[in-house]
Order: structure tokens, then C-alpha cells, then sequence
């Protein structure tokens, strides 16, 4: 068994966007392909099971106001999915999702289970696939809590393997973590989009592994 790999070092789990707005199970505004009952309740059954070995589990969530830049009901004339230049950044256009205190916003596991949650793209005016910062720069509490808590491993997971795992990764990868991604725990948005970033979230360093690696009697 592939064990976190060094006794002096903590590891953590890093739970990405695992909310009901990114599934097809709960009817979510932007489901993500795969997202049945079964993959949410693998992953709530692998992230109990890596708690129950000691590991700290971090979450992320989206936490988006009404008027958040990234929705498409907020640019009068466009098109989901497509692309607007906003400020000199490429902005997708999303269909409103995890808005802040709504059921779809909702993570499916119950709370205690975490150490921390953190919420990010509370800003309307920048988008934040990743857990670390937002698109203008502003950090969140996730690296100063990982750096509090001596953590220096992350296991990653959640949705969508092409967004917000693949910035929240790259980050990771970028502060000094090591990342392991668990492939068989994601879903992604499209499959191109998710084939490149699992290339570059393996090129820049990310162990690509599966949850049986860390669980014992899974696979
Ligand atoms: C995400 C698109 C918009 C994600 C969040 O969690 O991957 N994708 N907001
Ligand atoms: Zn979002």
C-alpha cells in the first residue's frame, strides 16, 4: 500500500467543490458527466474512510453571490459556455451554480467531518477555481491553515477535474505540497479539457494515483 509518503511531514485530504450543484444526481445548475449516485457515494465513502485513518480533511466549496461575474445571467446577450473577454481575463460564462446559502451550494458530506471549510469565489467581481486564491490575487485561509496545521502532502479530489481541481493542483504544486490526485474521485467538465489537465497537473508534479492507494480493501 502506497502510504502517505514520509512520517514527518502531515498529510491531508483536499476535498474539491464536492457540492450538489456539480452533480447530475442532484439535478445540479452545471452537473458535471458522471456525477451519479454511485461517484458521490464512493467519494463520501473513501473521504470517511481516509478520516477514519487520521487524515485531516480540508474542503473547498464555491460560494458564489447572485450577481457573480462568472454567471451568464449577469452578461445580458451571452451565451453559456462561451468565453467573454472581462478585464483583460478570459472568463467562461457558467450557468449560475452554488450560490451562496441555496441547497445547490451545499456540500454532501455532513460537516464534521471536516477540519475546515474553505469557501472561495465569494467576490463577484473575479472567478476562483482555485482553493488557494481568487483571479485578483486575494488568497484564501487554505494555505495559512495547512502551514498552521504542518501539513505538507495533500490528497486531492472532487470536481471538476478540468477547473477546479486542475488550479487548486497547480497551486498546491506551486506553495511546495505534495500532490497526490486521485483520479478515480473526480469527474471532469469535458473530456479534452480533462485529459490536459491531468498532463499538466502530472508535469508539473502531481502524483496521478486512485484511491485504492491510500484505502485498504478498495482495489
Ligand atoms: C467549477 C466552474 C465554475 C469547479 C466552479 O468546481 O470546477 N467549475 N465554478
Ligand atoms: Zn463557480
Amino acid at each position: 500500500m502506497n502510504q502517505p509518503t514520509d512520517n514527518h511531514d502531515k498529510s491531508a485530504v483536499l476535498l474539491v467543490d464536492f457540492q450538489e450543484d456539480f452533480t447530475e444526481d442532484k439535478n445540479g445548475a452545471l452537473a458535471v458527466a458522471g456525477t451519479d449516485a454511485a461517484y458521490i457515494d464512493t467519494v463520501a465513502r473513501a473521504t470517511r474512510a481516509l478520516s477514519g485513518q487520521g487524515l485531516p480533511i480540508y474542503a473547498t466549496q464555491d460560494w458564489h453571490p447572485e450577481t457573480h461575474m462568472s454567471f451568464v445571467t449577469n452578461h445580458p446577450g451571452a451565451e453559456v459556455f462561451t468565453t467573454l473577454d472581462i478585464d483583460g481575463r478570459s472568463q467562461i460564462m457558467w450557468p449560475a451554480h452554488c450560490v451562496q446559502g441555496t441547497a445547490g451550494a451545499s456540500i454532501m458530506l455532513a460537516d464534521d467531518l471536516f477540519e475546515q471549510v474553505i469557501q472561495k469565489g465569494s467576490d463577484a467581481r473575479f472567478d476562483s477555481y482555485s482553493g488557494f486564491a481568487d483571479d485578483g490575487g486575494k488568497q484564501t485561509a487554505l494555505e495559512e491553515q495547512l502551514a498552521n496545521a504542518g501539513i505538507k502532502e495533500l490528497l486531492v479530489y472532487g470536481l471538476a477535474t478540468d477547473f477546479c481541481v486542475k488550479f487548486t493542483v497547480l497551486d498546491a504544486l506551486a506553495a511546495g505540497y505534495r500532490v497526490h490526485l486521485l483520479l478515480d474521485l473526480c469527474r471532469g467538465v469535458a473530456p479534452d479539457t480533462t485529459e490536459a489537465a491531468i498532463e499538466e497537473m502530472r508535469e508539473k508534479g502531481a502524483v496521478i494515483t486512485e484511491s485504492a492507494a491510500f484505502i485498504p480493501g478498495r482495489g
